[in-house]
């Protein structure tokens, strides 16, 4: 039996991979950070938490990450563990640093010097392009990267640690860079799960206005059941590299209000207010990733469509609320 360690098993990525590797067999550990609601903390495994190991560690405490990944000797190591909201690392620059970028440098040690047969998968992120784009308007490998928040930044370090490592010591590394993936595992103050979950209140009558940042900013947005299905792949390809995971379509905050509002039999211009507040300090404005050689190579394409992810969401806001 294959033996896989996640860190970040409860967030929406690492709740659908344990998932999908139950799926395929596999006796799947996880860590879990000590949190003041533990209830809250394991909301995304618990109707799953019988069939997994978990275990307390922190990604920022050296000695629990070795401890973890010396008793369980895991064939591959799932990276997924990460201050993920782009908008609050600017209010928390130097954690998100230390947790996105610094704790990477230290996995990739613990790899290195003690267990360099594990298979290891980076979660790398799009918001490591910033602002830059080709001319054909898409994003890939060979764009320049220059990120836009301390995210980004955090994000880029711990990718190029990756390659670096992967280059000078031949060790098995592989880095997705997945474009936007969403799911009714989000967190609400990502912007699909905040708009869908208000524009159900609103139809519900609990409330009466959708307060936004900008709207005019666009992004790639995919499920994240199809995405952890191309991190798999991604570690079992033979030869271990970066790869672009997203579904070639953008659509701006605005489309996805209109969508979102439609659905319910509303217009969104009768509810959405915008508020500085929400506005970010420097803006990645347009998002859509080139995954064609993903697609071929690993022979992998997303299934599930933007309407079908929304409407799951707003399905599930319906029956919550
Ligand atoms: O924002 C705009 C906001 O917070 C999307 C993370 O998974 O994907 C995610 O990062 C867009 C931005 O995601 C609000 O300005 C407008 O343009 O849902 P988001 P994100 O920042 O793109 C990347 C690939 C990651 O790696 C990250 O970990 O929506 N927007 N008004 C708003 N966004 C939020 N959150 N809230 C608003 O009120």
């Amino acid at each position: 039996m294959n033996k896989a360690l996640i860190l970040g098993i409860s967030g929406q990525d690492g709740s659908y991979l344990a998932e999908h590797l139950l799926d395929l067999n596999y006796e799947v550990h996880g860590v879990i950070r000590r949190h003041s609601f533990s209830e809250n903390q394991t909301s995304r495994i618990e109707h799953f938490r019988k069939n997994l190991t978990c275990h307390y560690g922190d990604i920022l405490d050296y000695g629990s990450i070795f401890n973890i990944i010396n008793q369980t000797r895991p064939d591959e190591i799932y990276n997924l563990a990460s201050m993920s909201h782009v908008a609050i690392s600017s209010h928390i620059p130097n954690f998100t640093i230390q947790v996105n970028g610094l704790a990477v440098l230290n996995l990739l040690e613990i790899i290195r010097l003690n267990f360099p047969k594990i298979k290891f998968y980076q979660a790398s992120s799009s918001e490591m392009f910033g602002n830059s784009i080709d001319s054909d308007k898409y994003q890939r490998l060979s764009t320049p990267m220059n990120p836009v928040s301390p995210y980004g930044c955090s994000k880029l370090l711990a990718y190029n640690l990756v390659r670096h490592y992967r280059n000078s010591y031949k060790l098995h590394l592989c880095s997705g860079v997945l474009f936007n993936h969403e799911s009714p595992r989000r967190g609400v103050n990502f912007v699909t799960q905040k708009i869908t979950k208000r524009a159900v209140e609103i139809k519900k009558g609990k409330e009466k206005e959708l307060i936004l940042g900008n709207l005019d900013a666009y992004r790639d947005w995919g499920h994240a059941i199809d995405y952890v299905k191309a991190i798999k792949k991604i570690v079992d390809y033979d030869e271990s590299k970066d790869w672009i995971v997203s579904t070639e379509i953008t659509r701006s905050i605005r489309d996805l209000c209109k969508y979102t509002f439609n659905k319910l039999n509303l217009n969104y211009e009768d509810f959405v207010k915008q508020d500085q507040k929400f506005v970010r300090k420097e803006e990645l404005e347009f998002l859509r990733g080139d995954s064609s050689k993903t697609r071929k190579l690993l022979n992998w394409k997303p299934e599930i469509s933007f309407e079908e992810m929304i409407d799951e969401m707003i399905d599930c806001w319906m029956k919550k609320i």
